[in-house]
């Protein structure tokens, strides 16, 4: 047996029992009451019908309200039961059915088990993990054989000694790598900038309420403030930091190390240019930037217009906010992938079709097959 829905506080939770003698455990733990037409329930399991009824022992221990069905008759029953939510009505449904032999483990092993492709089921745990509904949509494509499906196209074309083919194939996937390992874990964009040129107001922006800690005066920010939040349906993990400037003290100049060191690892690192006040642009940028404009509403102080920016904002008023998300969700994801596209959605799976595509380049399409064949077990 193993439980569906998350542990702790809940109105309602969900157990799954798999095995030969769920039926027969079922049959003798399941109650109707009083008022129903049926005293048993019937000697087999039947799917598409729900039960209503109490389960446990009469004279030992408790019993709950349940609602049982049947996901799966044959060949070897799989029951689903929905009591009452809660660590201690869930136990104590737990402990009933132990008394009769039924063991515990995680959801995963019971699919497993019943002979879910391995694909199916790394798609359904991201999925449990889905921050915005256009990842759940993208998992879901996967879960219901997008990336399979792609796998055996390529599949074909090694069998048919199209390397060339195979190989485009796998290029294609692999274009949607990076993508595939931010589904469920966030984008990191990192918003540096020279002290006081409107960072904290521009994650405040983004974020939608006030995140940040905003003043006018310069040093604000000391440490890291990180913000997850959607941007364009992708998750995106915000930090706002310290300015950058060369004459800190010694706490804020562990603060600008601490941008730094977050600016050269981050996927996208937004340095603002104070529209209002001389420009200060990194003597060394780290990692990969984009410049946007601040404080645009002011009167300018330089001439940012013909600075190639990903965005022109007036964070406070809103002013760019919505233009500059479309612009870092591009910059983050070239290109969108289309409905039932395969993407390799996690990093392991990465790896695997990356190995494949050596395997193919070097000509050893076997060693590609035997391996692509692994991950569609
Ligand atoms: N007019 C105008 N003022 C802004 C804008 N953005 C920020 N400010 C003001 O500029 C000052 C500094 O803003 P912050 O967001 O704290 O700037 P920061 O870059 O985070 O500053 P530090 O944390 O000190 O490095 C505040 O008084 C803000 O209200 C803007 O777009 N327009
Ligand atoms: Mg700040």
């Amino acid at each position: 047996m193993a439980l569906l829905t998350p542990p702790g506080r809940g109105a309602i939770a969900s157990l799954a029992v798999r095995g030969t003698r769920a039926w027969d455990i079922a049959r003798e733990l399941f109650h109707f009451p009083p008022s129903a037409k049926v005293t048993e329930l019937p000697n087999r399991p039947v799917t598409g019908r729900i039960w209503l009824g109490r389960l446990g022992e009469p004279g030992k221990g408790g019993s709950d309200d349940v609602v049982l069905c049947a996901r799966h008759a044959e060949p070897i029953p799989w029951l689903e039961l929905h009591c009452h939510g809660g660590d201690q009505a869930v136990g104590m449904i737990c402990d009933v059915l132990a008394r009769q032999g039924v063991v515990a483990c995680a959801w995963q092993e019971l699919e497993r088990q019943a002979g879910a492709r391995q694909l199916q089921l790394l798609a359904q745990q991201q999925l449990a993990q889905a921050p915005t509904l256009r990842v759940a949509s993208i998992l879901l494509d996967q879960f219901h054989g997008a990336l399979a499906r792609a796998v055996h196209r390529v599949l074909l074309k090694l069998e048919n000694g199209e390397g060339e083919a195979a190989d485009e194939e796998l290029r294609s996937l692999l274009s949607r790598r990076q993508l595939g390992t931010h589904l469920v874990t966030p984008w990191r964009v990192v918003v540096a900038g020279a002290p006081n040129v409107g960072k904290s107001s521009l994650v405040n922006a983004l974020a939608g309420f006030t995140r940040c800690l905003v003043s006018p005066e310069a040093g604000t920010t000391r440490d890291v403030v990180t913000t997850t939040l959607a941007i364009d349906g992708w998750p995106v993990a915000v930090s706002d930091t310290a300015g950058w400037h060369d004459n800190a003290a010694s706490l804020e100049r562990q603060g600008i190390e601490r941008a730094r060191q977050l600016a050269s690892d981050a996927d996208l690192c937004l340095w603002l240019l104070d529209g209002s006040a001389a420009p200060m642009l990194p003597e060394d940028p780290a990692g990969i930037m984009a410049l946007v404009i601040s404080k645009v509403d002011l009167p300018a102080a330089w001439d940012w217009q013909s600075v190639s920016a990903v965005g022109q904002v007036s964070s406070p008023a809103g002013v760019g906010i919505k233009e500059l998300c479309a612009a870092i969700a591009q910059r983050l994801v070239t290109e969108a992938p289309a409905a039932g596209d395969g993407i390799p959605f996690t990093a392991e799976l990465g790896e695997q079709i990356e190995q494949a595509q050596c395997d193919c380049r070097a000509g050893q399409y076997h060693k590609a097959r035997n391996r692509l064949l692994e991950l569609l077990s």
